[in-house]
């Protein structure tokens, strides 16, 4: 069901943790050729190129590119209270941190009179895409608004693919963004939303950034339109490592292997443990825990996938050496020593500690975010937040005196560069 991988002899001057663990294949050049065809003709045709678009790949014929308000109030009307209550958690728990996140401007003297202030300004507006797929991703409609509303972007768009039994998004969708305040929704899907939202078109006004996560199409047209637009991140499948010692309880274990397995089947599952029994009884508790979920099917195919592994390692150092490799969008550390062996890790998208922190409640309610990056972009880059949709602006404020104090570097620095008009953008002001 999982392979096994065995590092405990590997040479640590030579060998390669990352490529030890590859990744599933997510080859968004391959599509890029479709990807540029549909976003020029979104771009050249607007609406009539998303009507055909949605017609060819939905199997709907859309009257109007707009979800009206009245069926986002019904949805949320119609919505199961437990949903409801729970969405409603979901987004005190997020709001609570995001606005921890907030910082004030801040102005620093670097020389007397010479000051340089930092000001947060947030995006203007943003188009965010929720897919269809294998699950309707409610709870991405709060991990991506919340925070951006937090950040103060004053226009949000979503949109997501009609369904065919309504020519709407799913309903939950749709009531999570009445919950959350987003009236601007669109049913357009895929690379053709992103060009929608990219370019405009029709009653979408173009957006400054795009975000949301989706499928090669959807990645293919985020790379391509990235420039025009800000993207937040370009989402490959979803990722967990375990990392576990013989105190871990392997049933937990599997429960949360399979838990991101879920999402289909080029997800991956790591185990990175340096216990044999544990290896043991966390793959006889996947064969278990495996055929008695409803996915089994798209779960064992990511459990058997080459990106998945059990990875024995002769210790916890060397179980860090191997995380802090692999980058994983989730790492769940349940060890003895859990908190001590998190601050030595540097690349993860999130960090799940000890048996009660499983990768499922920060799907959903813990407060954190779960747009987080995957392939092994946690070496450089953090989950999505606040900060994501604030700019950095500085402003320079600097008196007669503090520029007199600095003219001669600013000089000398163009000089350097032979760009003298830039010197005497200084010097001038002294010579009259
Ligand atoms: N695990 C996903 C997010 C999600 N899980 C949405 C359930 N619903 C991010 O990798």
């Amino acid at each position: 069901m999982i392979r096994r991988i065995d590092l405990r002899d590997a040479d640590p001057a030579s060998v390669d943790y990352r490529a030890s663990v590859p990744r599933a294949e997510f080859d968004v050049e391959a599509v890029m050729h479709r990807v540029q065809e549909i976003v020029d003709a979104v771009r050249t045709r607007g609406v009539d190129a998303i009507v055909e678009l949605t017609e060819e790949l939905d199997g709907v014929r859309l009257d109007d590119l707009r979800v009206p308000s009245e069926a986002l109030v019904r949805s949320l009307e119609a919505l199961d209270p437990g949903v409801r209550a729970a969405l409603e958690e979901s987004v005190r728990r997020l709001r609570a941190t995001c606005e921890a996140d907030l910082e004030d401007d801040h102005s620093i003297e670097v020389a007397p009179g010479a000051v340089v202030t930092h000001r947060s300004v947030p995006v203007d507006r943003v188009g965010l895409y929720v897919p269809g797929g294998l699950a309707p991703l409610v709870s991405t409609v709060v991990m991506n608004v919340v925070p951006a509303q937090v950040a103060g972007v004053r226009s949000i768009a979503l949109s997501a693919p009609p369904t065919r039994e309504t020519g709407l998004p799913d309903a939950s969708i749709l009531a999570a963004c009445a919950l959350l305040g987003v009236d601007e929704v669109y049913a357009v899907g895929g690379a053709q939303a992103v060009a929608m939202f990219a370019h405009g078109a029709g009653p979408c006004r173009r957006v400054d950034m795009v975000i949301g996560p989706g499928n090669l199409y959807v990645t293919a047209a985020k790379r391509l339109l990235r420039g025009l637009v800000g993207i937040d991140s370009e989402a490959g499948p979803s990722e967990i490592a375990v990392l576990a010692d013989d105190s871990a309880e392997a049933a937990f274990v599997a429960a949360d292997l399979l838990t991101e397995a879920e999402h289909g089947g080029t997800s991956a599952a790591l185990l990175v443990t340096d216990s044999d029994v544990l290896a043991d009884d966390v793959e006889a508790e996947l064969e278990k825990q495996v055929g008695a979920t409803r996915h089994s099917a798209r779960i064992a195919d990511a459990l058997g996938g080459e990106q998945s592994a059990i990875v024995l390692v002769r210790d916890m150092d060397q179980g860090l050496d191997v995380v802090n490799a692999y980058a994983s969008e989730h790492l769940e550390i349940q060890t003895r020593d859990a908190a001590a062996l998190s601050s030595r890790v540097r690349n993860a998208g999130a960090i799940f500690l000890g048996s009660w922190s499983p990768v499922a409640v920060g799907d959903y309610c813990a407060g954190s975010n779960h747009v987080l990056p995957t392939a092994g972009c946690a070496c450089h880059s953090s989950g999505l937040g606040v900060k994501s949709f604030l700019k950095q602006v500085h402003v320079v404020d600097y008196t007669r005196e503090a520029l007199a104090a600095v003219a001669d570097h600013v000089v000398a620095l163009a000089e350097a560069e032979d760009l003298p008009g830039h010197g005497a953008g200084v010097s001038s002001r002294f010579e009259r």
